[in-house]
């Protein structure tokens, strides 16, 4: 296996200096953001870290210690850790799937015709979609068809007697891994609520079968809520082409009226995308003295309209305070997931509102908003009217926006990523499935998850893509580590060809596809499941998930949402490295299950490794394994195409 590494040493220069210039401008305005927060917060609690703190009953708080080593129950470090570890997959489980039947809720609004401002925009997608779950098609409307998926959609949350439906879009020998194994969920929503029940005192102790319990729990968001969601929303909204954009805080505007939505949930900004659109909106916010409206995104919000409207992007989970500080924000419109509590206290330093539109979310310093989906249009035009009418409050001598922004590349779904390879009319992952065969892409690697303020400014996530692409390894990004990279200059095709190694830069200027491609938020992942699967449905290279050269990452994992998706990755049969251990380490046994032995079940593990070296290492070494077990590892020649081959790969 050869390496090849860039410097350690500089392992965070070039990352976001951005964002480092307006937290010396909060510091100096004694204003507290994430990372003031992560640095008075000290170590972190070991017990917290290992996992082996339980307080799930009124007999402890207990902790687990060499003297100490059962709780009063008698539970020891290994039940407890394994308890906390699946609570943490059921949150995140719960939270894509919540995401998910609101999607469901709308879409079916939509399929009955009453919810006009969410109508279905991408009916080649809703017949593909019905197509995956056995609806037929002949004599229906797309409506009738939207509704019988809707019902269908419904099940899959509900059931707790029939297995998932969806599961059956995995490969066949997948799906016998989870036959097998017991690891195919039924309902969604059961699934969540059983492994609660499970993990309640004095009910499932054994760890390894507490392990498996949240790895099945997790399939049922990756193969369950987070396929559904993404699937109603490419409907409703458009499955995303190629688009270009801008990314970092320069998006902000110095003239315009500065609008940003934070969250998740992509309804209500699909529809402020378009009232900024709106002539009348455009010439109301003229009236007030202002240039025009600029709507841009944080988050997975961010993600969802940037992939669909090419609406840039400010910055990750970690820049919505920073966002702030600018000083040139109108409004902020936040709903659910990933939104600081933190954000008020920076807010009332200047004149941003921040508006929560989800009944689910209420904090301290946000104005409340009740939002329905049935008038999202007229409240997205409400709700811009406000954000201009702030306009005037804006103190220009507050004003800090940096200039700095730049261009991304972003909108790569399968369908586009197909016709990229295949070209529209005989789409095919063929010519990919080639290039890994004979050894110009040595693999492909999905790399997810958060941005985490340990990490200054997203170092190791840049870096380890970075790392990747150098070794010929093709890189699918989405969540928050897709604008991390955006930022770091890595979606503009221009320098991930720079940075790429030879075999992988040959393929993608041959077909004119980008060695980073983002594929959305974090929902999305589900589109790396489908990926992942055309590679095995296109051939040559083994008959299940398992057997690819691929890999998972969540350099700087955060939420319980990324907990969840390493352990759907994992029951998928794909190896996932964290930059952070999962909060397990205080059972020995349990850590060297995940990392180990869960192998020999699901044909996928955990591994955790902090320097980018390490991770780029064992990532290469896990798909140079793989390689060498589909024989496929002979020596990686440089293969130099001739016209004939390029115009076999062009479009
Ligand atoms: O769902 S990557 S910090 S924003 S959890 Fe949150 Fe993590 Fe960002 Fe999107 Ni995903
Ligand atoms: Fe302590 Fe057991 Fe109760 Fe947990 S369940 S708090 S370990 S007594």
């Amino acid at each position: 296996m050869t390496l090849k590494t860039s410097s350690e040493k500089n392992k965070h220069s070039g990352c976001d200096p951005v964002s480092r210039k307006l937290c010396e401008r909060a510091s100096a305005a004694n204003v507290k953001t994430v990372w003031h927060r992560a640095g008075d917060s000290g170590p972190a609690c070991a017990f917290g870290k290992g996992g082996i703190c339980c307080r799930i009953c009124n007999m402890g708080p207990c902790r687990i210690t060499p003297k100490n080593p059962r709780g009063v129950c008698g539970a020891d470090s290994d039940t407890i850790a394994a308890r906390n570890l699946c609570r943490e997959i059921a949150a995140g489980v719960a939270a894509h799937a919540d995401h998910g039947r609101h999607l469901v809720h709308i879409f079916k609004l939509a399929a009955q015709g009453n919810s006009p401002d969410s109508a279905i925009k991408d009916e080649r997608r809703l017949r593909e979609v019905a197509v995956d779950y056995g609806i037929t098609m002949e004599n229906k409307t797309p409506h009738q068809i939207a509704s019988e998926l809707a019902e269908t959609f419904e099940r899959e949350f509900g059931s707790s007697e029939k297995k998932l439906a969806t599961l059956a879009q995995a490969p066949e020998p997948r799906q016998a891994v989870w036959e097998k194994q017991g690891l195919a969920p039924s309902g969604i929503d059961p699934s969540v609520v059983e492994i609660m029940h499970r993990t309640t005192m004095g009910v499932d102790h054994e760890y390894r079968h507490l392990a498996l319990a949240g790895i099945r729990v997790a399939l049922a968001d990756g193969w369950g809520g987070s396929t559904i969601a993404t699937a109603i929303a490419d409907i409703l909204f458009g499955t995303p082409r190629p688009v270009r954009s801008m990314v970092n805080l320069g998006v902000i505007s110095r003239d315009k009226v500065n609008i940003i939505v934070h969250g998740h949930e992509p309804v209500l900004s699909e529809m402020i995308a378009v009232a900024c659109e709106d002539p009348e909106i455009i010439n109301y916010a003229k009236s007030k003295g202002a240039a025009g409206v600029q709507l841009c995104g944080i988050c997975c919000t961010a993600n969802e309209i940037l992939m669909r409207h090419g609406i840039p992007v400010a910055g990750s989970f970690l820049q919505q305070e920073l966002a702030v500080m600018t000083g040139a924000v109108e409004m902020m419109l936040v709903d659910v997931q990933c939104v600081m509590p933190g954000l008020a206290d920076v807010a009332k330093c200047f004149h941003t509102k921040v508006i929560s539109t989800s009944p689910l979310a209420h904090t301290e310093g946000f104005e409340p908003f009740v939002f329905a989906a049935e008038h999202a249009g007229e409240q997205a035009r409400q709700l811009a009217r406000t954000a201009i009418d702030n306009f005037a409050n804006r103190r220009r001598e507050k004003v800090c926006i940096p200039d700095e922004k730049l261009d991304l590349v972003a909108g790569f779904s399968v369908r586009t990523v197909f016709e990229m390879l295949g070209g529209t009319y005989r789409k095919s992952f063929r010519p990919l499935n080639d290039a890994i065969i004979d050894g110009r892409i040595r693999g492909v690697a999905g790399i997810v998850g958060c941005n985490n303020p340990k990490d200054e400014l997203s170092g190791r996530g840049v870096e380890l893509v970075k790392e990747l692409i150098k070794n010929d390894v093709l890189v699918l990004l989405t969540g928050c580590m897709a604008v991390a990279c955006a930022k770091a200059g890595l979606m503009t095709p221009e320098t991930a060809f720079k940075l790429a190694g030879t075999g992988l830069r040959e393929v993608c200027e041959a077909v004119g596809m980008p060695p980073v491609l983002h594929m959305g938020s974090c929902v999305d992942n589900s589109r790396l499941l489908a990926a992942a699967t055309e590679l095995v449905k296109e051939g040559g290279l083994g008959s299940d998930l398992a057997d690819l050269p691929l890999a998972g990452a969540a350099p700087e994992w955060v939420s319980e949402k990324a907990v969840a998706i390493g352990h759907y990755f994992v029951g998928s049969g794909i190896y996932v490295m964290l930059g952070a251990p999962l909060h397990v380490t205080g059972s020995q046994r349990l850590s060297d299950f995940l990392r180990n032995d869960v192998e020999k079940i699901t044909g996928g593990r955990f591994d955790w490794a902090d320097s980018v070296r390490e991770q780029a290492k064992r990532i290469l070494e896990h798909i140079d394994r793989k390689r060498a077990a589909l024989n496929i590892n002979r020596k990686r020649e440089r293969k130099l195409l001739g016209m004939k081959e390029r115009r076999e790969l062009d479009v």
